[in-house]
């Protein structure tokens, strides 16, 4: 309630001035605010700020904020260059939300420090005015998330025999969705596509994928370090798992990217350490390697997020395109005779249900009994990404996972002109990501499944 009349109070205030003295030409403006604090320590805090663009279009902004104490300051943001001058802080469009269309909201985040009781801040504005929206949000005190959500419901997770098991230590499946390579589909990444995946998928999972390559990671660590920490904020907030993904591809040596590895998880894997809700993929598809590479890149990228978040799983890729070795004409049984030497880790199985039919259905029957598997990536059509929706093929897949309580995450909720995309090319242009009229044939049958019931077990 407090939130629509201040909405409404905004709305009238708009209106005030355009019939007071607004000239035909004059751009309107307006926009709300929503601050919240996701975490505080002695000293130190997070706090994410959702900006929402009330009047017409901006192409480039800039957020600026007061802090009421002196002792406040801001240490490190995301998702907007974010500075401080006295009490004054400056958020500044990045490149990717720089345009924010008429009711759309983006999400800038950072890390602060503070001496007194870190009051919220005050006099936000956009661009200069004043965005008289509420600020509000959870105090530090408020648990997040909802409880009934999947991560209130199963809390910190770990590997238990070849199972996922919850805060209860009762296995459980995770379903979910995977993002499209975050450095082409970022606009599909939002408050309203992130509410429907929770609210309407009933989604259990997000899975970020952060490509290394083809102007992925490597071009940007920086930005795309930021990008995904703000994606695990923005599950977490509606309680869904995120999944890290170190979206290697080409080259298939995951070592060619070891350095940038150790360096990417080491940052991840500290600042979401206190999180609940991160699970790392270390490595997607590894290709033209053979398992004793990749359990050596295990090996050495393991220890790195266990020194800064010693109880997250930690899922690794396997040989073949994390087919567990069969696209090599091998099978589960090189990672059985010779494990990843880690716990709380499980191995990673991707298929593309038009490609990969019977005989890999029955290597993953009869794997699932011997390794802890996450089916991290799978699609409805063939391995290229497009093609046609194969459902028997996916029903099959669907129910044997289902079986087994495999996890899994669908590639891709994007809106990618290719068959593996849940939404129809243009949806991420819009608002609506609910509606049935915005999903393509592999989103429609993916949502059904998803959105059925879990079973997590309470205790
Ligand atoms: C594909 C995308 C496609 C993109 C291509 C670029 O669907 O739009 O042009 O990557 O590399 C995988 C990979 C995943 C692929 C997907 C479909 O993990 O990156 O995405 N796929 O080809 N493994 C098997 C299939």
């Amino acid at each position: 309630m407090k939130r629509l009349l201040a909405l409404l109070a905004t709305c009238a205030t708009g209106l005030g001035l355009t019939a007071l003295s607004a000239p035909q030409a004059a751009a309107a403006t307006g926009c709300k605010v929503d601050y919240t604090i996701t975490s505080q320590w002695q000293g130190g805090f997070q706090a994410g700020v959702k900006v929402t663009n009330l009047g017409d279009p901006v192409t480039g902004w800039k957020l600026t904020f007061d802090w009421p104490d002196a002792g406040q300051k801001v240490v490190q943001g995301w998702n907007a260059t974010v500075s401080q001058s006295g009490s004054t802080v400056t958020a500044a469009a990045v490149d990717w939300n720089r345009t924010l269309a008429t009711g759309a909201a983006t999400d800038v985040g950072f890390v602060g420090s503070f001496t007194g009781a870190n009051p919220k801040p005050t006099s936000f504005k956009l661009n200069g005015v004043a965005c008289t929206g509420s600020v509000e949000g959870p105090s530090p005190t408020d648990p997040p998330p909802a409880t009934g959500t999947p991560l209130g419901i199963n809390g910190q997770l770990r590997v238990c025999g070849v199972n996922l098991c919850n805060q209860y230590n009762r296995p459980i499946q995770l379903r979910g969705m995977s993002t499209h390579g975050l450095q082409w589909f970022s606009k599909c990444y939002n408050s309203a596509s992130l509410d429907a995946l929770a609210k309407d998928w009933k989604s259990d999972l997000l899975r970020t994928a952060m490509y290394v390559q083809e102007g992925g990671y490597e071009t940007d660590p920086a930005g795309f370090t930021s990008r995904v920490n703000s994606l695990v904020d923005m599950a977490e907030a509606r309680g869904m798992y995120a999944m890290i993904d170190f979206h290697t591809l080409t080259p298939g040596d995951p070592t060619y990217n070891l350095e940038r590895a150790k360096t990417f998880f080491a940052s991840v894997a500290a600042r979401n350490a206190a999180k609940k809700n991160v699970i790392y993929e270390i490595a997607n598809e590894p290709n033209g390697v053979s398992w004793a590479t990749i359990k050596s890149y295990a090996e050495q990228v393991i220890p790195v997020i266990r020194a800064a978040d010693p109880d997250a799983v930690v899922i690794v890729g396997t040989r073949g395109w994390s087919s567990l070795g069969v696209s090599d004409g091998s099978d589960e049984s090189e990672i059985v005779n010779n494990p990843v030497n880690a716990t709380n880790i499980m191995y990673a199985f991707h298929f593309y249900a038009a490609s990969h039919t019977d005989n890999y259905r029955t290597v993953v029957n009869r794997a699932a009994t011997r390794l802890p598997l996450f089916v991290t990536e799978f699609g409805t059509v063939t391995y290229t990404g497009g093609g046609a929706v194969d459902r028997a093929s996916t029903t099959a897949w669907l129910d044997l996972l289902d079986r087994h309580k495999i996890g899994y995450a669908n590639w891709t909720y994007s809106d990618a002109d290719e068959g593996s995309a849940a939404f129809k090319p243009g949806t991420c242009n819009g608002t609506d990501y609910s509606s049935s009229g915005v999903l393509t044939e592999s989103g429609a049958l993916l949502k059904s499944r998803i959105s059925t019931p879990d079973s997590f077990p309470t205790s």
